[in-house]
């Protein structure tokens, strides 16, 4: 029970979570000692609302097979565990079902793994009924899986050959129940989706140039769409802010550009959420161009890991081969010096703060400079019979260069590829 408060009413303490993380990595190496290779699974934590007590990370080329870390490594953080006060342990990978089982048995404290803190935050911020319904469809393909090995676990536990296990119909009933809700969450998934679908196919018809911003999590694409389009996206310092898409046009040079936001990427991304998440991921396939969302501010290391991280996720959804422009956004945190040694000799990329409007001139010119080679230069003469088609092509390239002479309007244009055989009939010369 907690304290008597003076208006009668009790406090009920709230049960904190404090995880202590765990992670193993390939070798000590030379990280550089800015580079707090928990840092990422503590963000991830704070973000599910669980403070970070304690760490401990061993060094081996693979973790256990049986119990995730080496034997004496568990003895050390079982002494560690007592002294930090943890209720939790949080490992920094993706578990094995057996692992997970064996690490609980020996710390007694419930173990969990960073797919299982990822999925959380997901089912934490999704808002429309795709988001809850894929983030349900990835949950449930998780747990599948962990059931799949309770079950061999308990079967073991079980009486002689030829004998039911204890537990084994239960575990029989709850994956078949499983797998009927997924079933079913499949069903209407293809149904929104159909939806998004018919929307999506409106806008590749307008034949506006489509961008996708993609990137890391956290990295400042909704910044960025805000930014660039008047948008009013929710910001926030915390993992995994955005999971709906959100397209918005904006205008550049008598142009306009279709914009999306969307889900950001993270390193080792649950494979249950990449594939729950396919139509949302999409919405970055489907696009012309993608300005990768980079966040200078984090140390070179991380960096790095961030852009590899996001160029495997863009590759494992088929969208590797699309064009790139590289924003780096946050400059605003860093000194001129590194701001220089950032963008000298790494000729792609346009420096930019989203929060401050830095650079924007400069990215809305890079996109498109990348859309120019889908235009192609016409001289187009509208009889005054075919004024609605001009206003048409305006909407689609902007500004014209015209000239109002007798026989009509003649314009000099540069034409989407895609079009340009829509307007061949006006062709002059
Ligand atoms: N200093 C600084 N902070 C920025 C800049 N751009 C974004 N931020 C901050 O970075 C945090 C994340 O920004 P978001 O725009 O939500 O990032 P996101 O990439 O959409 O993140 P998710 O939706 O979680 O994937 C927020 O606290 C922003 O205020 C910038 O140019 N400079
Ligand atoms: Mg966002």
């Amino acid at each position: 029970m907690g304290e008597g408060r003076e208006d009668g009413t009790y406090a009920v303490p709230e049960t904190i979570q404090r995880a202590f993380a765990i992670a193993v990595l390939p070798s000590p190496g030379a990280a550089p000692d800015d580079h707090d290779p928990l840092g990422e699974l503590r963000e991830l934590l704070r973000t599910g609302g669980v403070e970070t007590v304690g760490s401990l990370i061993q060094h081996r080329a693979e973790p256990d097979p049986d119990r995730y870390l080496g034997r004496g490594k568990l003895e050390q953080l079982k002494e560690e565990l007592e002294a930090s006060g943890a209720n939790l342990v949080a490992a920094d990978d993706e578990l094995l079902p057996r692992q997970e089982r064996n690490l609980e048995a020996a710390l007694g404290l419930p173990v969990i793994d960073r797919s299982a803190v990822i999925l959380d935050i997901f089912a934490d911020h999704a808002h429309s009924a795709e988001g809850k319904l894929q983030v349900e469809l990835a949950q449930l393909e998780y747990n599948l899986a962990r059931m799949r090995g309770l079950w061999t676990h308990l079967e073991r536990l079980g009486a002689g050959i030829g004998t039911r296990g204890p537990g084994e119909s239960q575990i029989e009933t709850d994956r078949r129940l499983a797998r009927d809700r997924i079933a079913k969450l499949r069903r209407r998934l293809a149904v929104v989706e159909r939806n998004r679908g018919v929307i999506r196919a409106k806008r590749t018809g307008s034949h506006l140039p489509q961008v996708a911003l993609a990137g890391y999590t956290n990295a400042g694409k909704s910044t960025l769409l805000n930014r660039l389009t008047g948008a009013e996206v929710g910001v926030g310092d915390r993992l995994f802010q955005t999971l709906d898409p959100t397209t918005r046009s904006y205008d550049h040079e008598g142009r306009t550009y279709l914009l999306t936001d969307t889900v950001g990427f993270i390193r080792k991304l649950p494979h249950q959420l990449v594939e729950a998440f396919k139509a949302t991921l999409e919405e970055t396939t489907m696009a012309d161009l993608i300005v990768h969302v980079i966040d200078a501010s984090d140390p070179p290391e991380r960096r790095a890991d961030a852009i590899a991280a996001v160029d495997s996720v863009l590759e494992e959804i088929g969208a590797g081969a699309k064009p790139r422009v590289l924003a780096y956004n946050k400059l605003d945190l860093l000194d001129p010096d590194r701001r220089r040694s950032l963008l000298v000799g790494n000729g792609e990329a346009i420096g930019v703060s989203a929060t401050r409007g830095d650079g924007l001139g400069e990215l809305r010119d890079a996109i498109a400079h990348s859309f120019a080679s889908t235009l192609q230069p016409m001289r187009l003469l509208f009889p005054y019979s075919a004024l609605g088609r001009l206003s048409e092509l305006h909407s689609l390239v902007g500004e014209l260069e015209r000239e109002d002479r007798p026989d009509g309007v003649l314009v000099e244009a540069r034409v989407p590829t895609a079009l340009v055989h829509s307007y061949d009939s006006f062709r002059c010369g």
